[in-house]
């Protein structure tokens, strides 16, 4: 039987729903959503296997122009992606109104290149738009997926032809995997989804999660965990009074590990200050943020 295998990425502006994408296609909450945007932060993989075909699906930071080093890092993710991809979706939040720019231009900049990859143009949100301006997008692009990843409307479709569009090959991993990153990742990231949920203005944009031990022999679990921020202001706000919000985090949080970790979590919860480590190409290493080989000294 001929099987065919790739990878997929998504991209497209901050917001347009590409990790609801990705846990949809997956079928388990696998990456950070939220409503603010800029939440994920670096290449969330998922892999989606059926009888004849694996996509590894690649979710990338939202587009955008980078101003520090975090967003430089985010930037060059997303690039590294698109870069490495097989077939490139295209996701653009219908509800904006947007006229879809260029992927290219949005990523490199005026005068870029292209990616090798084909693009496959993909209205998300559908179900937030009036019949009459799904009709007129279908009308203007008629070549373009209009989807849903919140109802899962159109996303069968969107998988199809994605699948017609992968190279022959047989699978790259075990048609079991759902991804190919470690646990310690989902982790972190789940304990920042819940920093996320529960802290406003700039302060999410702040919190970076460490998981500094993950002992999986015992039951419970121990996983000890910290939320770095970048000013001690942040962290008053973070632990809350008498310690309430870090509490109400870390309850949460451990809703959400237990089912990925399959059995109970005890998570040992500290706030720390890391000063200024979204600009500092140090902090972010440690704590897993990658930077672009133009802006390594
Ligand atoms: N109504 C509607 N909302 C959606 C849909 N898909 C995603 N959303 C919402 O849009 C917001 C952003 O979704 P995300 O999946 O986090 O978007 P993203 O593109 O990954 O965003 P960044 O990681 O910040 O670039 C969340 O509040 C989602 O619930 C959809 O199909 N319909
Ligand atoms: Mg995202």
């Amino acid at each position: 039987m001929t099987t065919r295998a790739g990878f997929v990425t998504v991209a497209g502006r901050p917001n347009a729903g590409k990790s609801t994408l990705l846990n949809r296609l997956v079928g388990q909450h696998l990456a950070i959503t939220s409503p603010k945007p800029q939440s994920t932060r670096d290449r969330v993989v998922g892999i989606i296997s059926d009888d004849d075909s694996q996509i590894i699906l690649f979710d990338t930071p939202g587009l955008l122009e980078p101003r520090y080093e975090l967003q430089r890092s985010m930037h060059g993710a997303a690039r590294k992606a698109l870069e490495e991809a097989d077939v490139i979706v295209h996701l653009i939040d219908a509800s904006e109104g947007l006229q879809p720019e260029h992927l290219a231009t949005a990523v490199n900049g005026d005068g870029a290149r292209d990616f090798r990859a084909p693009i496959i143009l993909a209205f998300n949100k559908v179900d937030a738009l009036t019949p009459e301006r799904l009709a007129a997008l279908r009308v203007e692009f008629p070549e373009a997926a209009m989807i849903s990843a919140k109802t899962g409307e159109g996303v069968k479709f969107l998988l199809k032809t994605v699948r017609k569009m992968l190279p022959e090959s047989p699978f790259l991993y075990d048609a079991e995997d759902v991804s190919t990153q470690q646990m310690r990742f989902f982790v972190a990231e789940m304990i920042r989804e819940c920093a996320l949920e529960q802290l406003d203005d700039e302060v999410p944009y702040s919190v970076a999660c460490e998981i500094e031990e993950f002992r999986e022999t015992g039951t419970p679990v121990y996983i000890r965990a910290v939320l770095h921020v970048e000013r001690v202001s942040q962290k008053q706000i973070l632990i809350g009074a008498g310690g309430a919000r870090i509490k109400a985090i870390g309850k949460d949080a451990r809703r959400k590990i237990e089912p990925l970790v399959g059995g109970p979590v005890y998570l040992d919860l500290w706030v720390k200050v890391l000063s200024n480590w979204r600009r500092n190409p140090n902090s972010l290493r440690r704590l897993g943020y990658d930077l672009p080989d133009e802006w390594k000294s």
